[in-house]
């Protein structure tokens, strides 16, 4: 018997807790919490574990799925290529490049092979019919920093170990662990706050396991928390505590337009729609002014919701007006290790962030971050024109239970010409592709949370080698995108990954060492690129030298030479459990990259909604409205399949309040129908008073009952997709991000009651 333990970082969530898996004769025997990982202490929650069944699933694809005759058959990797080949050529041939739509999916956010190869593939299909799951989650937060703070990733994070209050909205992070603020064990973390005497105030429709945790639960009604923190501001400046702190004198513009603007929300305007009284909302604003170190933060519950950017930007203009912005216990700014935007560029200035340099073909929709919104793929598919799309490539998504209008979305995929899906599962989605390229598990790459440490609560590097060794004649899942993206080019069916890997690589150097302000401007790039892929560098290809790359020329990084001390790919491997480099430190003004210098409280397209907002004012507060939920066992719509994730009781049940319920005349467990504009579910109902009247709450991701799918266990435990309900016409108007959170909804019973 041999065993060994291999080291590291979970790629399932944001937390990326560090695993310590024992492997006995090249199998998984278990898995663990790593007590030496640098950030996570031992810490992980119950999916950590899974993956290892994740690993196991005979489900899993492991060989590339060719649909012929409407059933998916395994195929050798040549086969698959050469019906790929054929397919998107056909497709560019007759119809050009703008008919192949991508969507990118969020496993691909912790994941090294999709962060440092999509681009690359978008790059190569070269069309602008890019959609993502960014647009059903954090989009209007990054806009908002984007106005703001000059970037999209110039997202202030609580500082949650060091702050005395938090005012927390739409977040859950005692089953999600945590989201746009990477750090694990948040519920740790939370506890640690209110033990060491600090408050914790949670606004949320559910009395979430978050909520029941806090000193204090804010029943908001849905989609009004933008009301609530242009109340809070206003509530700030009515007093005359508006205060940005010292530290910040001198760099923040637009304090009074801000004060101008939302002067109309006063806590007695907004109180009747919002639900929650003006005393209390004036009182917790008052107290985040009082408070020494004090920290907002919103999360999905903020985002996906009609006003997602403009409370996005509320949020930090409360932090802002607090005094609670760049300070220590505040929101602060992460500084990523691996080179990120906010560490790039010239220093405290910048070209600012534009949306629209595009529009959607069919109703002219601007663009955000490079991409449109999810919600308006599907008429992009069936509206016929020239620029219809008329194939797509899907990488790591499940948008037929992910976006809105799922049901739409469903028979658009299967109207196409032609689809291929990356996928590690035959699902809802992929089931429409006439290829499958399947990514191998996990334990065969390696890992390095090139995204979500651009959240990070602290400045911590984690690398993780593959667990096993690639089966041979198995492509990694980067060989799989960059071939794709070679194919996407007409190089043909037997294109050589390899290739693009070192066109890619080179073209980054140039444009490194062509930058001035970079730490190797200047330098040969020759030399770069040799010192990088040399054996004494342990020959990296692929996404590891490009982690190598991105490492050394960031803050901590050994500037190929520079800072001999500083980081290295090759140190990182020497140092299993992680670097840390320490807490979070203010960054203000140097983090800035707006073309003023200065944080731009009151952008333009901010203000510009404020009349939107004041409507707002007359919505209906009787309306009946459905919000999502996660749960800890769960992860959007694909650890299903997981047995032990999904054992016990149903997860898919509608919440609702026992006094709705008694009106609507619906019984605990009973079938109830949901109804929307664009859809109608029947689920379990969950009588319960954890939820506020008049909201109704169900989870995201199920509906696994389709056919021609390949998820057994997901299969017997299909529950139904909430976003059947979620409408495509719904959407934030400046970022493009779906609502799925305060959809109007008729709840009833199905079967009569005595
Ligand atoms: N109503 C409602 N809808 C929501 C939400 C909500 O709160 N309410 N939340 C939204 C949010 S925040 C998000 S991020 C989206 C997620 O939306 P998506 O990203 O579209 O959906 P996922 O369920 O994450 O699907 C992930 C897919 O990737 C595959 N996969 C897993 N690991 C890998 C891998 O390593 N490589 C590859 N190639 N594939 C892999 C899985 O099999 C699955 O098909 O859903 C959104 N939808
Ligand atoms: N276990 C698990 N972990 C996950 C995921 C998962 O699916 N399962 N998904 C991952 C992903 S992709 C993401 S983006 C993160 C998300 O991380 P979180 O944002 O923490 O996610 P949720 O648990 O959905 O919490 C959102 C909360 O907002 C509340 N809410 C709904 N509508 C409103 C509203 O209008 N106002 C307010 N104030 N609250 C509202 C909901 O009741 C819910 O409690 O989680 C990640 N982690
Ligand atoms: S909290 Fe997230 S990263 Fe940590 S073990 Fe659970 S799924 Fe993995
Ligand atoms: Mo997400």
């Amino acid at each position: 018997m041999t065993e060994r333990i291999a080291i590291r970082t979970c790629p399932l969530c944001e937390a990326g807790c560090g695993l310590e898996i024992t492997v006995r004769d090249e199998t998984v025997a278990r898995i663990r919490g790593d007590m030496n990982d640098v950030f996570s202490k031992g810490y992980i929650c119950p999916k950590g574990s899974t993956l290892k069944q994740l690993h196991e699933d005979p489900d899993r694809l492991r060989q590339p799925m060719v649909k012929r005759n409407g059933t998916h058959v395994a195929v050798t990797w040549d086969e698959a290529w050469a019906e790929v080949d054929r397919g998107l050529s056909a497709v560019i041939a007759t119809h050009g490049r703008e008919s192949i739509g991508t969507y990118l999916g969020n496993p691909g956010a912790h994941n090294l092979s999709a962060m440092t190869f999509n681009r690359v593939l978008l790059t190569a299909i070269g069309s602008r019919q890019r959609f993502s799951a960014s647009s059903v989650d954090q989009v209007p937060k990054q806009v908002s920093a984007g106005f703001m703070f000059g970037t999209a990733v110039s997202v202030p994070v609580p500082d949650l170990d060091r702050t005395d209050m938090l005012l927390m909205l739409g977040a859950n992070p005692y089953a999600s662990n945590g989201s746009l603020a990477t750090a694990p064990d948040w519920p740790g973390r939370l506890e640690a706050i209110r033990a060491r005497g600090g408050r914790i105030i949670v606004v949320d429709p559910r009395r979430s396991r978050t909520a029941e945790s806090a000193d204090e639960w804010l029943p908001i009604r849905p989609g009004t928390d933008a009301l609530l923190l242009a109340a809070m501001v206003q509530a700030v400046f009515a007093a005359g505590r508006a205060d940005i702190g010292a530290h910040l004198a001198g760099h923040v513009n637009g304090m009074e337009e801000v004060k101008v603007a939302l002067a109309q929300f006063t806590p007695e305007a907004v109180e009747r729609v919002v639900g929650i009284d003006a005393a209390t909302i004036r009182r917790i604003a008052l107290e985040l002014c009082a408070a020494e170190r004090a920290a907002v933060y919103g999360r999905i519950g903020t985002t996906t919701v009609s006003f997602g950017t403009t409370a996005s930007w509320l949020v930090d203009v409360l932090n802002t007006v607090t005094g609670n912005l760049d300070i220590v216990g505040g929101a602060m700014f992460p500084l990523p290790v691996a080179a990120s935007p906010t560490t790039r560029g010239k220093k405290g200035i910048g070209k600012g962030f534009k949306t629209g340099r595009g529009k959607t073909r069919v109703r002219g929709f601007p663009e955000a971050l490079g991409e449109y919104p999810a919600a308006l793929m599907a008429e992009e598919i069936t509206t016929p024109g020239n620029g219809q799309i008329r194939a797509m490539v899907v990488v790591g998504g499940n948008p037929v239970l992910s976006t809105p209008n799922s049901s739409q979305l469903d028979a658009a995929l299967d109207s196409l010409d032609f689809m291929v899906s990356v996928d590690i599962y035959l699902n809802e989605t992929s089931r429409h592709a006439d290829v499958i390229l399947p990514a191998p598990s996990h334990l065969y790459r390696s890992h390095y949370d090139l995204a979500l440490l651009n959240f990070g609560l602290r400045s911590v590097a984690n690398y993780s080698p593959p667990v096993f060794d690639l089966p041979a004649g198995t492509p990694d899942e980067w060989e799989i995108l960059a071939k794709l993206a070679a194919v996407a080019q007409g190089l043909g069916a037997d294109a050589d990954p390899a290739t693009v890997d070192e066109v890619t690589i080179r073209s980054l150097i140039e444009s490194t060492v062509r930058d001035e302000t970079c730490v190797i401007a200047g330098r040969n790039a020759d030399d770069i690129y040799d010192a990088l892929s040399g054996s004494d560098n342990g020959s990296l290809r692929g996404p590891d030298r490009m982690l190598d790359l991105f490492l050394r020329i960031g803050p901590f990084g050994d500037g190929f030479g520079v800072r001999p001390d500083g980081v290295t790919l090759k140190k990182l491997k020497q140092h299993p459990h992680g670097l840390d480099f320490g807490a979070l430190i203010p960054r203000v003004p140097e983090v800035l990259r707006t073309p003023s210098g200065k944080i731009e409280l009151a952008p333009p397209e901010l203000l510009g909604d404020v009349p939107r907002l004041a409507a707002s004012l007359n919505g209906d507060p009787d309306a009946m409205l459905l919000v999502g939920r996660r749960h800890l066992r769960s992860n959007n719509s694909w650890m299903h399949n997981i047995r032990v994730l999904v054992k016990g009781k149903p997860r898919c049940t509608l919440q609702i309040h026992p006094d709705d319920a008694a009106r609507l005349g619906v019984t605990e467990g009973a079938p109830v129908r949901v109804t929307s504009r664009v859809g109608s579910v029947v689920a379990p109902a969950e009588i319960t008073d954890a939820i506020r009247p008049r909201v109704v709450s169900l989870p995201h991701g199920w509906g696994h009952d389709v056919q021609g799918t390949k998820q057994s266990v997901a299969h017997e435990h299909a529950g139904v997709n909430s976003n059947v309900l979620t409408d495509h016409e719904a959407i934030d108007p400046l970022s493009g991000n779906a609502v799925l959170n305060a959809i109007p909804v008729s709840v009833a019973a199905t079967v009569a009651t005595a």
